[in-house]
This record gives C-alpha cells, structure tokens and sequence, in this order.
C-alpha cells in the first residue's frame, strides 16, 4: 500500500468555528495585525505553532489520572527522570516547566558579559535568553541552509569550519558553551546529519568546551537520519537518538514539540556542579526539583509522550504529512522552502512577495493574508521576529531569510484540513501581485513579533 494513514483514530473531538471573510477583516484590524492577538476562537487551521497543540493518547489522558501530586519525591517525577535518563543518557535531569525555563536556567549560569554562545542557528527564546545574560548569541548555519529553492539533505547542519575558526580566534573562556538545535527550527526545520553532531561534539571535546543540544525535536531529526543519512536505515529511532544524546554533555528540551505534551521541559546534563547551581535557581524560579514548576500529571504524561515519539510508525505518518502539505503547494508553483522540514513548511516570503522589500515585513503581509483568505493562523518567520530596527537611528537590519511558517500540530488535523490550507494558500498565491507590506507601530524591546502592532501600507 502506497497511502500512509495516520496510525491512530479519534477518540474526542474539538468543534471548529467559521467565520466569513467580513468579520476576520475587522478582526484582524482589531488584532493590530498581529496573529498572536487573535483569539483562537477566531482561527479555524491553527499552524501557529506545533509547541504545545499536541493531541495526547488515550494512554497519556490515563497517566494523567495517574500523576502523583506530592510536592516532593512524586513518583511521576521518577518515571520521567527514568525515561529521560533512558533515552539521553544524561545524569542529571531538571524539570522545567518549558524549554525556555530551562534555557534561561542554563544561560543564567553559563552565559554573561563579553561570552559568545554559537548554534547552527538560534531560535527565538534561546537567543533572547541569551542576549538577556549579556552574552552573544552567534548563528552558525551552513551556505546551503541559507537557499530556500536547493533541494539537499541536512540543510540544518552546523557550519564547521565556521565554528572552528572561531574557536581559533577566541580563548576558550569566552565561549562557555556550543549549542546544536535539531532540527533546525529557525531555518525551515530541517535536520542535521548524526555525521555534523559528531564533528561538532569532537571540536568542542578538542577545545574542552561543553556541548549542548537544544532537543525540542530531537526524534523528529533522528528519522530524518534513518531515512537519509548512510548506515542508519536498518538502525530504530530509539538507537539513533540515543546516539545523537551521546556526543552532547547536556541538552535543553521543549516536551511541548517532541515530547507530545501540551506544558512541560527539562534541563539535562553530566556535570555534577553545574546540575547543583541549576537546581538552586530552579527551586527559586520553577519549583522544588521533582516537580520544577509541572503538575505531577504533566509529569506523567510528558514521560509517556516521550516513549510514543519514538514509535516508528507515528514518525512515518509525522514527516509524510508535513511533506504532503509541502508537495501540494509546491504543485501549485507556491515558492516553499526545501525540502519539506519536519514540523512545518515554511514558505518563502521572498520568492512569494518579490515586490515586497524585508523592511516592509513580507512575511507579515503574507500571514495575514492567509488568515484573511481562511481563517489559517501562521506565524512569520522572518524580519519581525528577527530582523532589528536601531531606535535611535532607525536603521533596519533584516533577518536573513523572510518566511511564513505552517507548523503542523502533531496529531491533531486531517488530511481534508491540510487540502483545505492548500487551496487557500493557492488562492493567495493568485492574487499576491496585489499584497501591500506591513508597518509596525508599535513594538517592545525583546520578542518583538510576539506583541508588536502593525499597519498595513497604502502603496
Ligand atoms: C515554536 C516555539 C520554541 C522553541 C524552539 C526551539 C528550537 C526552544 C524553544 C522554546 C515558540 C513559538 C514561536 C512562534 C509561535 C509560537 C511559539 N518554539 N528551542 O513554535 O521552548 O516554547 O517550550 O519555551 O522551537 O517554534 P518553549
């Protein structure tokens, strides 16, 4: 059989709420133009985001009843420590109550005035944390992944000999850590090889920096490896991930991406001082170590999640589905990143809207107009959210790809849903040498995209 069905039924289901065009115009212009002010009522796809809008199973609804509440030593906590310590091999495992708690937890400690953080890219809440701490946080992306329209493997790769140049140039004190994230969210979720975790980790290990992964989709990555990478096809995912958490010291994960749970994270690591000092902020800022900041049912269910994740045939449906929605629109002639990353399509803004320059926020243009169209939610992945305006001098420094991102929920629409944001996106396609760009109007001084204003432009 050819056709690849989800490998689940449905066992409760949300209602879903139309509204005409009319009122998501006047909806929009209430939102300032900003999707992340729109009320979800008010969306009918919501491809916002896959962080946090998992459906769980049965089995984690019934972990859920399960979870142990004790304010310390919960048994829920034990099952995810084993669970986690399973699958990384990590010693130390910190709950937080998301990735960014655990990044802030992490960079608190180790980031700082003058130190200089790299990454095959930065996503959003790990560079803020970063930038908050003092410290630097440097992108290191390959030239490939930088090129929306070459069709390659593992385009989330780390540029190596970028990173050893710089770890040439600078004493190893100012870099306190290297970061990994897998996959690479920021450039259109692709993978990276297990090959660029190993040569990464032996470059740190050479000049005795820690090396970390930023895990959130750590199994999403370790299928692409099976089915792209040489020598890996005939390996499960388990190994494989277990392989890729080998060469780390530590990781930062967000469960609300892979770990198929709606709150939830963890810090991890091997070095016994560190873990000490990060147990320390935790208890101030999240909680009392076995719980940090999670109810024991989010526990529960977060260490189930953890297990379905790896099962092959979700992983099957997971990646093919993303794909289908990226084969779909790429018929049509909609400009798309490629190849079709592992939790969304993302498309290229650019190549979409060529009459649209960056300072005048493609990307946002684009999202609208495709809740405009169907009331689809995406987020812009692009000059917004990490493109920089100098208040004093007004100078605009752009990001270096404009996207809009269609994160696929895990488990959570059908394939009629995904045909439905394929016409919709096609009709805007049509219709795009219309679009106008976008003004912001307001905007705070981190996470810009997360609370900004805008204004559509006359001309
Ligand atoms: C997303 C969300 C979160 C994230 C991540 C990576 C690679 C850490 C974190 C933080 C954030 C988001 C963006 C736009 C709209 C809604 C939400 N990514 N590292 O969707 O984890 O959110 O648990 O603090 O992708 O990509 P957490």
């Amino acid at each position: 059989m050819k056709t690849i069905i989800e490998p689940f039924k449905i066992k409760s289901v949300e209602p879903l709420r139309f509204t005409s065009h009319k009122e998501r115009k006047a909806i929009l212009e209430k939102a300032g133009y900003n999707l992340f002010n729109i009320h979800a009522d008010d969306v009918l796809i919501d491809l916002l985001t896959d962080s946090g809008t998992s459906a769980m199973s049965a089995k984690q609804w019934g972990g859920m009843i399960e979870g142990d509440e004790a304010y310390a030593g919960s048994k829920s906590f034990y099952r995810l420590e084993q669970t986690v310590k399973g699958l990384t091999g990590f010693r130390h495992i910190i709950p937080t109550h998301q990735g960014r708690a655990a990044e802030k937890i992490l960079f608190n400690i180790m980031g700082g005035r003058g130190k200089i953080v790299p990454n095959n890219t930065h996503f959003d809440t790990t560079r803020a944390n970063i930038e908050i701490s003092g410290a630097e946080a440097l992108d290191l992306p390959v030239a490939e992944g930088l090129d929306p329209s070459l069709k390659k493997n593992f385009k989330g790769n780390m540029d190596l000999a970028a990173l050893e140049a710089l770890l040439q140039k600078e004493s190893p004190q100012r870099i306190p850590l290297v970061m990994l994230t897998v996959t690479n969210n920021s450039n259109a979720g692709q993978p990276v090889s297990m090959e660029n975790i190993r040569q990464t980790s032996k470059l740190c290990r050479s000049y005795g920096i820690p090396f970390f992964l930023d895990a959130c989709r750590f199994a999403e990555n370790a299928y692409f490896i099976k089915l792209r990478e040489p020598g890996y096809q005939n390996t499960s995912i388990r190994d494989i991930a277990q392989e890729m958490f080998s060469y780390a010291d530590g990781c930062t994960m967000s469960g609300k991406k892979d770990g198929l749970v709606n709150m939830g994270g963890f810090l991890a690591l091997n070095d016994d001082q560190l873990a000490q000092k990060a147990r320390n902020i935790l208890v101030v800022t999240e909680g009392f170590p076995t719980y940090g900041g999670l109810a024991g049912h989010d526990l529960e269910a977060f260490a189930y999640g953890l297990d379905e994740v790896l099962q092959e045939d979700y992983l099957r449906y997971r990646i093919r589905s993303v794909s289908y929605l990226g084969e779909k629109l790429d018929a049509l002639g909609v400009p798309i990143f490629h190849p079709p990353g592992g939790h969304a399509i993302y498309l290229d803004a650019s190549a979409f809207l060529p009459h649209i320059p960056a300072h005048e926020y493609p990307g946002q243009a684009l999202a609208c107009e495709i809740y405009l169209a169907g009331g689809i939610r995406s987020c812009e992945i692009g000059s917004v959210m990490f493109g920089k305006t100098d208040p004093a001098s007004g100078d605009f420094q752009p990001a270096k790809l404009e996207m809009v991102r269609l994160a696929i929920p895990r488990r959570v629409y059908t394939q009629s849903h995904i045909d439905y944001v394929v016409e919709c996106i096609g009709h805007v396609f049509q219709k795009r040498v219309q679009l106008k760009g976008m003004r912001i109007v307001y905007e705070p001084p981190v996470l810009r995209h997360f609370t900004a204003l805008f204004e559509p432009l006359k001309k």
